[in-house]
This record gives C-alpha cells, sequence and structure tokens, in this order.
C-alpha cells in the first residue's frame, strides 16, 4: 500500500490482439449499430478515437499501466475487458474469445498478484457456455467477479434466457459490472454531436437496462445476486423515487409485473455503484446520503480517463476518512473478493 488508503479502481480497461483483430473486421462490415463509430474509431484507425490513442492503452497491460498506478499511487487496478467486449461476435468466436481474454488476465494477475485483479468475460450469446465459463474463471483462475458489455444483439439480462447466467453469478456470489457500450435502439435520437458516445447515450443504455431489470422482477428470482454500475451509478439513483412511484402505477395498470420490492429497495439491496469517469464532488455526497458509504466505489476508468485527477477527485472529497477508505478500497475488496492488504 503506497498512501493513507488503499486505492483499487475497479473499472479499469483493457483488450488484447485478437479481440482488436475481430472488431477490426466489425468495423469494416456494413451494420448500423450505433457502436460503429467507436469500434471504427478505435479499431480501425478513425481520427476520432483513434487520435485519441486509447488501442495502446487498452492493449497495455504493464509497460505504462504499471508507472501510471505508481506515479498516482494507485494500487491496483481491477481490469475488464474494455465494451463492446465479446458481444458483436457470432457465438462460437465470442465464447472462445472470452475464454483467451480470462486466460491471459489471469496470467497478467499471477505476475502482478497485488497490482490487478479481473473480471472474467463471457459470451451471453451461448448462455450454457457462458456458465460454464463463469465456473471456470472463478474456481480455476481465480478471477474476481464478470463483466456484461450490456445488450447481446439488443438482448438484456431480464431476458429468461439469461437467467442461468444471473443464476451462476448468485450461486458463485460474484457481482456482474454491466458495462455500458451504445444502446441497441433508439440510434437516431443519439446520432447527433456524439451523443452515441461516453457522452450520453452510454449511461443511458445502462440505466435502462438497470431499471429494465429491476422492473422485471428478475430480483425476486435471484434475491442476492449483485449488479455493480460505474459512471455515479449512471444517475439511476437519482430517479429512484419516481421508479418507484411510476413502477407501482404500471403494476397497478398490468403493464409491469407484480414484484415484492420496490424500485428503490431492489436498488439498495442489489446494486453497488462506482465514481468511474463522474468527479464531481456535490454528484458523490448525493450517492453516499442516498445509498451508503459501503454502495459506492472508486474507479477511474483507464486508459478513457486520466489517472491523476481521479486520485484528486477523492483525495480532496468533502467526507470522512472512514468512508474514503471504503471507496477507495474497503467496498472493492468485499464485492470484488480481493484479499485484504
Ligand atoms: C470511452 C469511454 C470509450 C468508455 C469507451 O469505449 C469506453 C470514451 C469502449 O471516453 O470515449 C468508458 O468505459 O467509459
Ligand atoms: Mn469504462
Amino acid at each position: 500500500m503506497t498512501g493513507q488508503f488503499r486505492k483499487i479502481a475497479v473499472e479499469e480497461a483493457f483488450s488484447i490482439p485478437e479481440i482488436a483483430k475481430e472488431l477490426q473486421k466489425v468495423a469494416r462490415s456494413p451494420s448500423d449499430s450505433l457502436d460503429m463509430p467507436l469500434v471504427q474509431g478505435i479499431y480501425d484507425g478513425d481520427p476520432g478515437y483513434g487520435r485519441l490513442g486509447f488501442l495502446d492503452g487498452l492493449l497495455d497491460l504493464e509497460e505504462r499501466r504499471l508507472p501510471d498506478m505508481d506515479k498516482n499511487g494507485v494500487d491496483m487496478h481491477l481490469m475488464l475487458l474494455t465494451a463492446p467486449g465479446v458481444q458483436m461476435f457470432d457465438a462460437d468466436t465470442a465464447t472462445e474469445l472470452a475464454t483467451v481474454a480470462n486466460d491471459r488476465i489471469a496470467e497478467l494477475i499471477s505476475r502482478h498478484p497485488t497490482r490487478f485483479a479481473a473480471l472474467a468475460s463471457f459470451a451471453p450469446q451461448s448462455p450454457k457456455r457462458a456458465v460454464r465459463e463463469m465456473e471456470r474463471s472463478i474456481r480455476e483462475l481465480k478471477l474476481n467477479g464478470f463483466v456484461v458489455n450490456s445488450h447481446t444483439h439488443g438482448e438484456y439480462l431480464d431476458d429468461q434466457k439469461y437467467w442461468p447466467i444471473l443464476e451462476a453469478a448468485e450461486a458463485l456470489d460474484r457481482c456482474i459490472y454491466i458495462h455500458p457500450r451504445a444502446p441497441a435502439e433508439g440510434p437516431q435520437m443519439f446520432s447527433h454531436y456524439g451523443m452515441d458516445s461516453a457522452m450520453w447515450s452510454y449511461g443511458m443504455e445502462v440505466g435502462s437496462h438497470a431499471v429494465k431489470m429491476m422492473a422485471s422482477g428478475v430480483f425476486d428470482r435471484f434475491p442476492k445476486l449483485k449488479i455493480c454500475i460505474g459512471h455515479m451509478g449512471e444517475a439511476v439513483h437519482f430517479w429512484l423515487w419516481r421508479l418507484s412511484f411510476m413502477n407501482k402505477r404500471s403494476q397497478g395498470t398490468g403493464r409491469a409485473p407484480k414484484t415484492q420490492l420496490t424500485m428503490d429497495e431492489y436498488f439498495r439491496r442489489n446494486f453497488v455503484i462506482t465514481t468511474s469517469g463522474v468527479e464531481d464532488p456535490l454528484a458523490l455526497e448525493y450517492s453516499i446520503k442516498k445509498l451508503g458509504a459501503d454502495s459506492v466505489l472508486w474507479a477511474i476508468d483507464y486508459p478513457y480517463q486520466p489517472t491523476a485527477p481521479a486520485v484528486a477527485f477523492m483525495d480532496n472529497a468533502p467526507i470522512s476518512d472512514a468512508d474514503k477508505a471504503k471507496i477507495y478500497g474497503k467496498n472493492a475488496e468485499r464485492i470484488f473478493h480481493i484479499k485484504a492488504a
């Protein structure tokens, strides 16, 4: 540990050359997916994203990353396969590449066990094989949880075909991090002024994913399932009062299934949030007051966001040292089963 608080950043992105190559093929195929500007930009050299040089930062696991962590006093990156992960591929390609990514990241952890932990990828396209990979990645590779880059071919985790995945995560006692990609629907609305990007559509996508899961009643079936969402909870907890009110109305008119708990209660019981990419002290204060300091985790969103301001944001946050210790690292140890330092 390098400072007063152990700093575990929990939404730190990587890729591997095999997946970058496959995404370059996606970039060169005709598609009306709203992910195309990003995929073309990062994986096929479009100046929009390519200029920012994200690919180098994503593929680099140690050479630039470790010095960046050291310089800023960051103890650990919880690594996750960057969006869209394997979720734009066919089922066989996706299943194979998730396995390769998990093996690769487990190997990195074995070389730097105090500096890295990781969320396992799997291919929702093939739920049965996904469950096997989930079990392997926790039991054999000792990874720390799971990442799903939101929708898969326009389908969301409330869909019954994905229930085996939710069941496995609950049984393995590992959190699923729902990370953004561009929305499957509503592309017209989002196709202007870069609104398809992390600026706006990503939060809408994951926020809607979370609301869809809560309204579907899926947490009655999997009451111990934990979901993590980034970018200061994608603002979902700002809406809890209205979500609960309106969902009750929808239940009354038969537009939504009856559920055991309110939306507010599901969010508090089944979700944790991270600060990734939102360095706003007021939003942090609201999150702690609304959800409690046990439900907020710190993240940088490397390499998409710079490390130094993310550290300065937390260092300067007007909160107690006890809360800071939780948000900087202790909650990550608990939620992602990371050994205490
Ligand atoms: C950006 C941010 C791009 C994220 C991403 O591509 C992801 C961006 C997958 O800042 O342009 C992210 O994870 O927040
Ligand atoms: Mn991210």
